[in-house]
């Protein structure tokens, strides 16, 4: 028979071995439950490191600050350094994007520790499975600029992958060409590094969840799929505008990009048909993660609408061989290491070449007209008719 008092024995070890049990077997289920119960409690735009807060809405985006002042503040690259996983625990989903007024570049390097001069970076902790480059044409939009580097830097650092940003300043003012200036950029950032994926992207979209990975798929790959202007949504189904990926070898196969697009739209569908020519075809994320803000802008000034992509739109089967990375010359005019970014500044030349002879007009009253013969001066010259597609600065 047992006393009152060993049945109580009894029974406290029954329930201590019990709990030691419970707890070894649920330990992952347990504090799954407890971070649950955690978050609740939290802010609804704090990003955990665990990174599972994917289902919170898409209004209410996290910021993307958040978990990276968790890194070490010093790089550990030595040998022994292990790859970083396959998916990065820094990601969080949703972002919340806006602009306020009043951010400097001073302060988006303050907020980026572990960028290093020309706008490179490598997680500290880890090797990163994945070496990106970001390439921007830019002309006069310094402000869009500062903005997306507020956000790209730490979108890309959350991803856990070796970056570098490359900006390519096309030189003067003659019509914008944003696809010979991605030549450029794909040539002089594959000069400096192996990149395995360069990201074309748009100096005015800001990307709106990390899950959007900026590394290359086995086909180009259309980024920029739901951006706010269109409404979440893809405007048309051929649509490769704004932000894509390609592979340095995707981009060969399909000789790059057109040089000769001057001046706003075309290229980028030109661009779009390049990649099923050369036998390839368009990837894309979800619409739930493609998402992008555009900085809101006036129309540039220099990057009128270029009347004549229609028809060169028409020939891209006939030309893409003729005309791309095979072609594209161009004369480097600076390389400045900047601490957010490397700044590359080309002179593209014009639609008539890179080393343009002067308006005819004048030629011809240099010849023709002596300065000092005032009785020689001929009929008035018509007034000088630009281009189509030429801007009017
Ligand atoms: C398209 C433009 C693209 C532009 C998108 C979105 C053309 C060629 C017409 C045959 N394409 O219409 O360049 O990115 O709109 O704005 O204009």
């Amino acid at each position: 028979m047992f006393s009152i008092q060993s049945k109580w024995r009894y029974l406290f070890m029954f329930l201590g071995i019990q709990l030691v049990v419970m707890a070894l077997l649920s330990r992952e289920g347990y504090q799954k439950r407890v971070t649950y119960f955690i978050r609740i409690f939290r802010k609804p735009d704090t990003v955990t490191l665990s990174g599972r807060n994917h289902t919170m809405p898409s209004n209410l985006g996290g910021d993307v600050y958040a978990n990276l002042s968790l890194l070490p503040k010093a790089h550990n690259h030595g040998d022994d350094m292990p790859f970083c996983p396959k998916t990065s625990p820094l990601i969080g989903g949703p972002i919340h994007v806006s602009f306020p007024s009043g951010l400097t570049l001073a302060e988006v390097q303050r907020k980026n520790p572990l960028v290093v001069r020309g706008g490179r970076y490598r997680p500290p902790d880890c090797e990163a499975r994945h070496r990106t480059a970001i390439i921007i044409p830019h002309r006069h939009r310094e402000h869009h600029l500062k903005f997306l580097l507020y956000y790209l830097h730490p979108f890309l650092q959350r991803q856990q992958l070796h970056y570098g940003i490359y900006v390519i300043h096309q030189a003067g003012n003659y019509t914008f060409n944003r696809a010979k200036l991605m030549n450029v950029g794909f040539r002089e950032a594959m000069k400096e590094e192996d990149w395995d994926c360069l990201f074309f992207h748009d100096v005015d979209l800001i990307p709106e969840d990390d899950r959007n990975t900026y590394i290359c798929d086995s086909n180009p790959k259309h980024a920029a799929i739901a951006m706010d202007k269109f409404g979440y949504k893809l405007p048309y189904k051929m649509y490769f505008g704004g932000v894509s990926a390609l592979t340095p070898l995707h981009y060969l196969k399909m000789n790059g990009f057109p040089n000769n697009y001057w001046g706003w739209g075309g290229e980028d569908d030109d661009i779009g048909v390049r990649v099923s020519l050369a036998g390839m075809y368009i990837t894309r994320p979800s619409l739930k993660v493609g998402r992008y803000k555009m900085i809101k802008h006036k129309l540039d000034k220099g990057n009128d609408v270029n009347p004549k992509r229609f028809n060169m739109l028409a020939k891209t089967r006939q030309t893409w061989k003729l005309d791309g990375m095979n072609t594209a010359e161009y004369e480097i005019v600076s390389r400045e290491y900047q601490p957010l970014y490397t700044n590359i500044t080309v002179n593209i030349g014009t639609e008539t070449g890179l080393h343009p002879p002067p308006p005819p007009t004048a030629a011809k009253a240099a010849v023709a007209v002596p300065a000092q013969d005032p009785k020689a001066k001929g009929p008035a010259d018509p007034p000088t008719k630009l281009k189509e597609g030429q801007s009017q600065k």
